[in-house]
């Protein structure tokens, strides 16, 4: 049986949402990091990072959120994988594009107004970060024009690794009105029922 590992409240449900997806089974292991879990001998094992989330499919364990889907979707998307090898490349891209153009400036402003002790705060990591996102935004605003999701007219695993970063924009009430065509492939990839069955579970 494959395995999640982590909690709720982490980069784990983006693997979750990928599974159901797929509708393959799976056993969901919620880690507490709070109480130290991911440090123990048990959870380095799988992952030495003491980080979530972590798979462990048979004999393979792997860390990392995008990889471990790019992994999923291909051994167990089915549709979700794209055909072609230019749109399995392209899938890659914008995975990557999405954890190193999007998530660090999200995730800056997101602890910043979260987790950050009002005496603590830096004003100007938030707007630097801020600043950083409309030059990315506007290469996807502009990609989406004449397409639904990212690789054509099919939600793929590319669509779900991008949105389930730029679900962190609910969070940190970053205004997506100056990209419409962002702000409705969001709302499409958001409204999947997957991902609500996965919420309300
Ligand atoms: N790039 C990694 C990030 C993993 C990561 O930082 N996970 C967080 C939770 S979402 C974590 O476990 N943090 C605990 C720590 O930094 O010790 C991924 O996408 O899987």
């Amino acid at each position: 049986m494959i395995k999640i590992y982590g909690q709720m409240m982490s980069r784990a449900p983006r693997c979750l949402w990928l599974l159901e997806e797929a509708g393959v089974p799976y056993q969901h292991v919620p880690v507490n990091q709070q109480a130290g879990e991911a440090q123990k001998p048990e959870f380095l094992a799988i992952n030495p990072n003491g980080k979530v989330p972590a798979l462990e499919d048979g004999d393979v364990k792997l860390f990392e959120s995008m990889a471990i889907n790019l992994y999923l979707g291909r051994k167990y998307g089915k549709d979700l994988w794209p055909a072609s090898e230019a749109d399995q490349a392209r899938a890659i891209q914008w995975s990557f594009w999405g954890m190193t153009e999007i998530e660090p400036p999200l995730i800056t402003i997101l602890v910043q107004q979260m987790f950050t002790p009002d005496d603590q705060k830096m004003p100007d990591r938030i707007e630097d970060a801020k600043a950083s996102l409309p030059r990315p935004l506007k290469v996807l605003e502009d990609h989406l024009k004449n397409r639904s999701y990212l690789l054509g007219d099919k939600f793929t695993v590319a669509d779900l690794n991008l949105a389930s970063i730029f679900m962190l924009v609910n969070y940190v009430k970053y205004d997506l009105s100056p990209y419409p065509n962002v702000q409705k492939w969001l709302g499409a990839c958001l409204g999947r029922p997957a991902l609500a069955k996965l919420t309300q579970s």
